[in-house]
């Protein structure tokens, strides 16, 4: 494996960054997780412009413009050989002081991993996840920017400590008001009398890529897609429901708090839904290797 940290490609056994480094000591950074399929990089425009609108958000200089990053991103997948998988692109405040005062932190660091990623068993994407709604909320836009794909995941890692207790697959988060957010990692949608809906971002869901994709696909099956402000009474008495993410990918939600959704299995309009999307990224997205 090579591992491309500013500039520069490394062994795995060699990959490594200062125990200075503020994205260590402080959480101070941004990332983007994206995936490849088939030789081609899905919705690569798009992931590399939310991490330069998160290191926007956090007053941190990338030190590379679009294009750069865009290409170390195709290099590190290129000399790694693959044609499926994940690239991970982490970019911290770089090395500083004890302190946490990023003004002492003359430069950042970039470091990209391209290797493959599974979040749920293949048993999930076939009969659906059951999810529990998490007492942890998410972090509201006046602490940090739900927005902001930053390295400070600890909301998100908190909450599926306890999915995870409560043997679920995934972690519904309610924003302070008590509105439904997202997953832990994912979005979520609900289909209820064929209209799909999912949460707006003002509730502190992520701007996912995927779920971009998803609106897409509404549009292109004639579906109408809203965003009024959720509860989980909208969950429980959905028709279905299904969590998107790059590494989630789409995936039905059968259960929330134990309650089947709808008759408990993944639905007709998810299904749809997932073949298209399985189609579009085999199919479409950033050619890796040019003949
Ligand atoms: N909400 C949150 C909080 C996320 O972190 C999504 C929604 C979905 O966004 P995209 O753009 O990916 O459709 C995410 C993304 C991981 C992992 O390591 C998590 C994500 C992406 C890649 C890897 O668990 N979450």
């Amino acid at each position: 494996m090579k591992i491309y940290i500013d500039g520069e490609f490394y062994d795995k056994e060699n990959a490594k960054i200062s125990v200075f480094d503020h994205g260590l000591l402080y959480g101070d950074g941004v990332f983007e997780g994206i995936r490849f399929y088939n030789g081609r990089v899905f919705r690569l425009d798009e992931h590399i412009n939310r991490l330069f609108d998160s290191a926007r958000a956090i007053c941190l200089n990338i030190g590379l413009d679009k294009a750069a990053v865009t290409n170390a991103t195709l290099e590190t997948i290129r000399r790694n050989g693959l044609q499926d998988g994940y690239v991970r692109l982490v970019v911290t405040r770089g090395v500083g002081d004890l302190g946490l005062n990023p003004a002492l932190c003359p430069k950042a660091s970039v470091v990209i991993i391209a290797s493959k990623i599974t979040l749920y068993s293949s048993e999930n994407y076939k009969h659906g996840l059951e999810v529990v709604t998490c007492a942890t909320r998410r972090i509201p836009h006046g602490a940090l920017s739900p927005m902001v794909k930053s390295l400070n995941y600890l909301n998100n890692v908190l909450a599926k400590i306890e999915a995870q207790n409560a043997g679920a697959g995934e972690g519904l988060m309610l924003n302070e008001q008590g509105f439904v957010a997202e997953c832990t990692g994912d979005n979520i949608f609900i289909v209820k009398n064929g209209v799909i809906t999912t949460p707006p971002i003002a509730s502190g869901a992520l701007a996912g890529v995927t779920r971009s994709v998803v609106f897409d696909l509404a549009g292109e099956f004639g579906i109408s897609i809203h965003e009024p402000m959720m509860t989980r009474y909208d969950i429980y008495t959905a028709d279905e429901c299904f969590l998107t993410g790059t590494a989630a990918e789409v995936i039905p939600a059968v259960k929330l708090d134990t309650r089947p959704i709808g008759d408990g299995l993944p639905g007709p309009i998810t299904k749809k839904l997932i073949a298209r999307f399985q189609e579009l990224t085999a199919s479409t997205g950033e050619l890796i290797y040019h003949l």
